[in-house]
This record gives structure tokens, C-alpha cells and sequence, in this order.
């Protein structure tokens, strides 16, 4: 396994020095946030994303994300061209000669979604929450705002468009237009030696009348299912996946990881934060030890190690603490202490 941190480039606040300071991370997860969505990654870019990183002491080790366009997603004519340019940017990953993961998501508009930013947890530190009956609350009409985690800001006319275009597309043609975006991309992925990884839909259920199909151990399988590859794989998010407590993560997690793929099978990589479920669709995000919410990190991380899982793994959102302000669910304070208590769980159960 390698602990990694993601690190949102140039631009972010928290500097690679810093991310090298937490023992035993070694690896980025990092993307080119200047690239417009549905445009093809130049190896030039990630080049230089990669030497940036590797200057720092530490290694590229995944790609997290090149966005799907929404026209691959609702299969509109131009979606083949769309489908180029995303593999034309898979080539250039694996151009720049180190064995990267692709992390990306096929989420309809919206990436993760919460409807809180900074819910006060009882110890004074604030999370990210989730509420289905403020989400029905959020007015669209305005255009996306400033809602966390979206590759793309619409206007008001923009997402209205948008959305109009969503009604001919349900959970089972957005399964199909899976598929015919997987059946092009896995096979250029395969010989760029890259993995891909599909990130689960955050929260694991339809928002806003928009089908979500990433949701659970069935939809997972089916995933995989869809091109028979070992670089057909997926992102094991422990929060989004764990917000839905039927969800059995350690059984998801034997189940993928005994499939056909290297270590860990069809895992690639592994995000882990933690949940805590106080209503039907209504959770916070919470610090990452399995005492403090509804995942049992220690049962994850022990079944990730029976598979024999070699990937990448992040700690994942972390609260804000110690006064720290910045881009919510990614400062650096809990999240590094989410990398120690991961490092230690990691080392325990491996000896
Ligand atoms: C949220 C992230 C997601 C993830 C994308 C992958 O914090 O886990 O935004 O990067 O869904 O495409």
C-alpha cells in the first residue's frame, strides 16, 4: 500500500513541503486544473505536474480526475470526439512513464454533494454534512454557486439545460452510456498502463431527480463486468459507499479485491474517511478513526490487506480543526492525522 495525499496544485494552499512532512506519505494524487473539461491532457502538463511533485521528494501515483463530460454521460452525438480527448489524456498519463491510477466519476452534473460545509461537531471542529431535506431546500434556479467539489460552475441557464437534458436519461441509459465510454477507454488504458478507478457516487443515491448508479456492492460488480480488464477498476471510498448502512464495506472489499487484477484485484485505489448515518439519507463527515463514525476502518484496512492490496490509498475529507480555514473537507490538519491513524492501522495488521 502507499499513503498518499491529495494536492490540489499550484494553487493550493498546502504546500508539497508540507504533505512530505507526514511520515509516511509518499505518494501525490493530483490533477491539471487548467485543462477545461472534455479537452485532452497534453503529456507536457502532466510532465511537468510529474517533475513538480518528484522535485518535492515524492511520486505522482494517481491522477485524480480527468472529468467526464456531461455529453459522454448523457451520449449525445459529439461524445465520440469527447471520448478521444479522453484518451488521448490516458496515453498522455502513461507517457509520462510512472504507473498511474485514474481516478474520475460518471456522477450526472454534480460531483460530491453536501448540504452543509461547516456543521459544528460537538468537539468545536466543523464537517461536511449531508441532509436529503436541505438538498430538496437548494434553489437551482440560481445556477450552482459555490457548492463544494464540481469540475464545472453552471449559470442558471447553463444547469437548467442541463437538467432538461437528464430527463431521457435513466439509471439504465446511463449504465449503457457507461459501458460505451468503459468498452473505448479500458483498452487504451490497458496498453498506457494505466488503471482506472471509478470513484462511487457521493452520496450513493439520485439528487435532484438525477440517476446515480455507483452505489453499492452489486453496482460495483456490474461495473467491472462492463469490460473484463484488470484495468477496469474501481476507487473504494469508504465515506461515500459508507453513508448507505447497508453497505457492507470489508465484504465489497474480499469480493473485488479476489477478482483478476494484481494486488487487490479490482481495487486501485483507496480513499477512506468516515460517516456517521443520524437519518434515512442524512450524515456527517466525521474524524477518520472507526470509533468516531459508521465505517470500521480497522475491519477496511484489515480486509484490504487479505486481498493483498499494493494501490494507493488517501486519507480523505478531513474537518477543519485548530482554527485552520480553506477549501472545505481539505485542509491539512485532519487529514494528516487521518494519514497517521491509517499508517498505524496499516503497519499493525501488516507487521
Ligand atoms: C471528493 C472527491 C471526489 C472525487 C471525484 C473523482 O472529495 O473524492 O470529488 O475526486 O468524484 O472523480
Amino acid at each position: 500500500m502507499m499513503l498518499t495525499f491529495r494536492w490540489f496544485g499550484p494553487a493550493d494552499p498546502i504546500p508539497l513541503a508540507h504533505i512530505r512532512q507526514i511520515p509516511g506519505v509518499a505518494g501525490v494524487v493530483s490533477a491539471l486544473y487548467d485543462v477545461p473539461v472534455g479537452a485532452a491532457w497534453s503529456r507536457d502538463g502532466l510532465g511537468r505536474l510529474r517533475a513538480q511533485v518528484e522535485g518535492a521528494g515524492l511520486r505522482l501515483a494517481v491522477v485524480e480526475s480527468i472529468p467526464v463530460h456531461e455529453d459522454i454521460k448523457l451520449g449525445r452525438p459529439g461524445r465520440d470526439r469527447l471520448i478521444d480527448h479522453y484518451c488521448e489524456s490516458v496515453c498522455a498519463m502513461g507517457e509520462v512513464g510512472v504507473p498511474v491510477v485514474l481516478c474520475y466519476n460518471f456522477m450526472p452534473v454534480f460531483d460530491w454533494m453536501r448540504t452543509d460545509l461547516a456543521r459544528r461537531l460537538p468537539d468545536g471542529s466543523t464537517a461536511l454534512a449531508y441532509d436529503d431535506g436541505a438538498l430538496a431546500a437548494i434553489d437551482l434556479s440560481r445556477g450552482t454557486g459555490d457548492l463544494p467539489g464540481w469540475a464545472t460552475a453552471y449559470s442558471a441557464g447553463e444547469l437548467g439545460a442541463l437538467l432538461a437534458a437528464y430527463r431521457n436519461v435513466d439509471a439504465e441509459r446511463l449504465w449503457e452510456n457507461l459501458a460505451y465510454f468503459l468498452e473505448r477507454v479500458v483498452p487504451v488504458a490497458e496498453r498506457a498502463g494505466v488503471r482506472l478507478a471509478i470513484h462511487p457516487d457521493d452520496p450513493p443515491w439520485p439528487i435532484f431527480g438525477l440517476p446515480r448508479i455507483v452505489t453499492n456492492a452489486a453496482a460495483l460488480e456490474r461495473l467491472v463486468g462492463l469490460v473484463d480488464s484488470p484495468a477496469n477498476g474501481v476507487t473504494l471510498c469508504t465515506g461515500s459507499l459508507g453513508a448507505l448502512p447497508e453497505n457492507d464495506l470489508p465484504a465489497m472489499v474480499r469480493r473485488l479485491g479476489a477478482m483478476a487484477g494484481g494486488g487487490g484485484g479490482r481495487i486501485h485505489f483507496t480513499h477512506c474517511r468516515n460517516v456517521l448515518v443520524t437519518g434515512d439519507r442524512t450524515f456527517h463527515e466525521t474524524p477518520h478513526p472507526s470509533a468516531c463514525g459508521g465505517v470500521d476502518m480497522l475491519e477496511v484496512l484489515r480486509a484490504l490487506r487479505d486481498v493483498g492490496f499494493a494501490g494507493p490509498m488517501r486519507s480523505d475529507h478531513g474537518r477543519m480543526i485548530w482554527g485552520e480555514t480553506g477549501r472545505p473537507g481539505y485542509g491539512l490538519h485532519d487529514r494528516a492525522l487521518g494519514a497517521m491513524y491509517l499508517y498505524g492501522l496499516w503497519e499493525g495488521l501488516t507487521g
